[in-house]
């Protein structure tokens, strides 16, 4: 055969596999931005509380504390991105300015910040400092900003909106690229015993200006949303769709269910962020070293964030030296070795993935996407099809008590419910029913050995597009 000719076979075939392939699913209602989805991925960071109330023992100053307070001994933000980085963390986002109002940056608009602390004779930028110690351990670098300041003599007056867009001015263009601006939504009274109207269009105008891919959260997003408490418990079902129109961070924020939950078919992209801090305070506390939350508590935390479609911004407040604590970093490496050696191996890595429905029947959305470990390859069913089986054979007997489904969110959240059934020789038995997915949702349940696993997509809002079933062996805590 020539060669043209064998070209020209070559072309048919490919043309004509192309036009039996049916085109992807269209995204289904809300759907995340590029830099959302970044995010997504991220998954793990670590927040720092860090400013006088380090040095008072308190977690809200007041304001009226002496700026001369704050003077970390042996501060080393190299110490806390290497222990980031050591834990499985992908960032830092730092308290900024907390409501006491006090600057970690020497700022133009402000006459309580490090400037007129004692800590390097007033010459310090613990901005700079971090942002460095980011880049240089390869973590991305994100601020918090209470707008509510007891300390600014304009809080509370109109002016003060302009003075809070200035220093978001500072920090959002002197310190290079910053993936997320933590907005708190707190709203007390200032100095003048008023409290502020925040202009959050002002605000946020301000972010995109500088950071236009920054992810903001807030109450309300519009970047990533609070999920409603501080325990570190997202919703067991966690849409990552919310309607926010109407509502604003803090005093008007959509009810804690509803940031817990998120809302099936709400309007906007908002998916959820879970703060928590790993003692019991937001700041350092000499009375708290040994009420660091407990390795056990920790790993639960993992799986009612990460486990359940939110991200996990993790608190660690350095010590009054500048450093964090021993027992803190103990703590994370600890967590770190167990989330590892759960998920170093996926059982289902060779099993054999089938579906009762596939798109189009088409080997481009088959079933055995979901155990190929590409985040871009997925099964999915043709659009009319709401509910599917997949069934996992893994080819011999597994014991596991940990399954991950992840859902192809760049189409949307669709899955609303779904059940997970094991074979035991003879029948299927039921092991879990559970309601939605999202980019991710681990389920434990106690240690399970069997050969095939079967998940049951129940109900779903538009045809399910799943890219990643895989099944894991936590050991004992
Ligand atoms: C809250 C604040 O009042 C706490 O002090 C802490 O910063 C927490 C993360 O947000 O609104």
């Amino acid at each position: 055969m020539k060669p043209n000719t064998l070209w020209l076979i070559c072309l048919i075939f490919f043309a004509l596999s192309g036009c039996t392939s049916p085109e992807p699913p269209a995204p289904y209602g809300a759907i995340p931005t590029q830099y959302q989805m970044d995010w997504q991925k991220l998954e793990y960071y670590m927040f720092i509380h860090f400013g006088p109330n380090t040095f008072t023992n308190v977690e809200w100053g007041d304001g009226k504390e002496d700026p001369k307070v704050f003077n970390p001994t042996a501060l080393d933000c190299r110490q806390w991105a290497a222990i980031a980085k050591a834990a499985g963390m992908k960032a830092i986002i730092i308290t900024a300015k907390h409501h006491d109002g006090f600057c970690l940056w020497p700022s133009n608009y402000s006459t309580h910040t490090v400037r007129e602390s004692a800590w390097k004779d007033g010459k310090g930028d613990l901005l700079k400092e971090l942002s460095e110690a980011c880049s240089e351990f390869g973590l991305k670098f994100g601020v918090y900003l209470s707008p509510w300041d007891q300390n600014h003599p304009a809080y509370g007056t109109p002016e003060y909106n302009q003075v809070f867009s200035n220093t978001l001015d500072e920090v959002l263009s002197g310190y290079g690229h910053v993936f997320e601006q933590w907005f708190d939504g707190a709203n007390g009274e200032g100095p003048n015993g008023k409290r502020q109207v925040y202009d959050w269009d002002l605000f946020h105008a301000t972010v995109f200006r500088h950071q236009p891919h920054a992810i903001i959260f807030s109450d309300v997003g519009p970047g990533c949303r609070w999920m409603g408490n501080e325990r570190g418990v997202a919703g067991e079902t966690n849409w990552s769709t919310m309607n926010i129109a109407g509502f604003a961070p803090g005093r008007d924020a959509p009810p804690t269910r509803i940031l817990n939950e998120g809302e099936e078919n709400g309007a906007a992209w908002a998916p959820a962020e879970t703060d928590v801090s790993i003692r019991p305070g937001w700041f350092y506390s000499a009375t708290t070293d040994n009420r660091v939350k407990s390795l056990a508590h920790l790993v639960d935390i993992y799986y009612t964030s990460v486990g359940r479609n939110s991200n996990l911004l993790l608190n660690v407040p350095p010590d009054q030296r500048g450093l964090i604590h021993p027992n803190d970093s103990a703590r994370l490496m600890e967590l770190r070795r167990v989330i590892d050696e759960t998920f170093a191996v996926n059982l289902a890595s060779d099993a054999k993935f089938t579906a009762d429905h596939t798109r189009g029947k088409a080997p481009k959305y088959g079933a055995k996407n979901l155990g190929d470990g590409n985040f871009d390859t997925y099964w999915t069913t043709d659009d009319e099809q709401l509910s599917a089986t997949i069934e996992i054979d893994f080819g011999k007997s597994q014991t596991f008590n940990r399954l991950m489904l992840q859902e192809y969110i760049p189409l949307g959240q669709r899955v609303k419910s779904f059940s997970v059934e094991y074979w035991d020789g003879s029948a299927w038995q039921p092991l879990e029913r559970q309601t939605t997915i999202g980019y991710k949702r681990i389920l434990r349940f106690p240690m399970t050995t069997t050969q095939k696993l079967r998940v049951h997509i129940e109900e779903s809002l538009a045809c399910p597009v799943l890219n990643g079933i895989s099944v894991y062996q936590a050991p004992e805590i």
